[in-house]
């Protein structure tokens, strides 16, 4: 590990890519990535600029809910994609993301994470990443994407709150070792850059597919909690924009778009 914090020369250093973070906003401290990312896509930002931070201190996940974003320990990022797709493929990208971090954890730290629907990435059920896509639509088509992505690499379990003990794990806690996250990261970014220009060509069903052989709870009986309510059926699928088919005990097939699985 050449040092402890990431640098925007270390980045460039490793990274194999042609457009995606080819621009760097490198931060110390920063409120959100997402929010600065949105700023910039806003003002025209190219697609491929990544913003990334040691340190997010209001970091959000859905819903405006809390992510916590220790200094130096995690991998706190934001992407800027501007596809050429239907508005009703937004939500895939999430999974594209999803997908692009499982392949190079698994490649990289030699772990197979699994999927928890919509955007959760656990190792034996806690979680260690989430994903924020953001989406800007102009005239009915999509204008920008924003890729959020957190990942704990290196924190011990004393790095965590309280509340999130319980649940959240680091790939460092999971593997016994430090984990050098500019390579990590760098890994990353290839891969979804890999991952987009296939899907642009090819459309979403080769993510799709891989994202549902790693979802342990598909096929499964679960609980979705939406709109302050649960709702309970077969996790039958996920559909060609990555809603979840859920088969409720009337026999119909109820499409989610949005929600929390219980
Ligand atoms: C997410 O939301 O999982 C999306 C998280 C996205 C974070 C990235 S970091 C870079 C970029 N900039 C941002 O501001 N955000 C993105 P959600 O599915 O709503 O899950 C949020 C819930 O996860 C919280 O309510 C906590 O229960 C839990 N949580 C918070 N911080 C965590 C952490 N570090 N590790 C594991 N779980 C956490």
């Amino acid at each position: 590990m050449r040092n402890d914090l990431i640098t925007e020369d270390d980045i460039r250093l490793y990274l194999r890519t042609h457009t995606f973070g080819q621009k760097i906003h490198a931060f110390f401290r920063i409120g959100s990535t997402n929010e600065f990312a949105n700023k910039l896509a806003e003002f025209g930002e190219q697609e491929g600029t990544l913003i990334i931070a040691e340190q997010q201190t209001k970091g959000r996940g859905r819903l405006k809910r809390e992510w916590h974003s220790l200094f130096g320990k995690g991998l706190w990022f934001s992407l800027i994609l501007r596809p050429r797709q239907d508005p009703e493929k937004a939500g895939l990208f999430s999974y594209l993301a999803g997908v692009s971090v499982a392949q190079a954890v698994e490649y990289y730290v030699g772990i197979k994470p699994e999927f928890k629907w919509p955007n959760d990435l656990l190792i034996d059920g806690k979680k260690f990443c989430g994903i924020l896509s953001e989406v800007n639509f102009t005239n009915g088509r999509i204008n920008f994407i924003i890729l959020g992505i957190g990942i704990n690499v290196n924190h011990k379990s004393k790095h965590f709150p309280k509340e999130l003990i319980d649940r959240a794990t680091s790939l460092s806690l999971e593997t016994g070792s430090l984990i050098d996250r500019t390579k990590l990261l760098t890994k990353i970014i290839y891969r979804i850059e890999e991952n987009y220009y296939y899907v642009q060509e090819n459309g979403f069903d080769v993510i799709t597919t891989y994202w549902k052989r790693r979802c342990p709870r598909l096929g499964k009986k679960i609980s979705i909690y939406q709109d302050n309510q649960h709702i309970q059926g077969l996790f039958e699928d996920l559909d060609q924009n990555g809603c979840l088919l859920l088969r409720t005990e009337n026999g119909d097939t109820q499409k989610i778009v949005a929600g929390d699985l219980t």
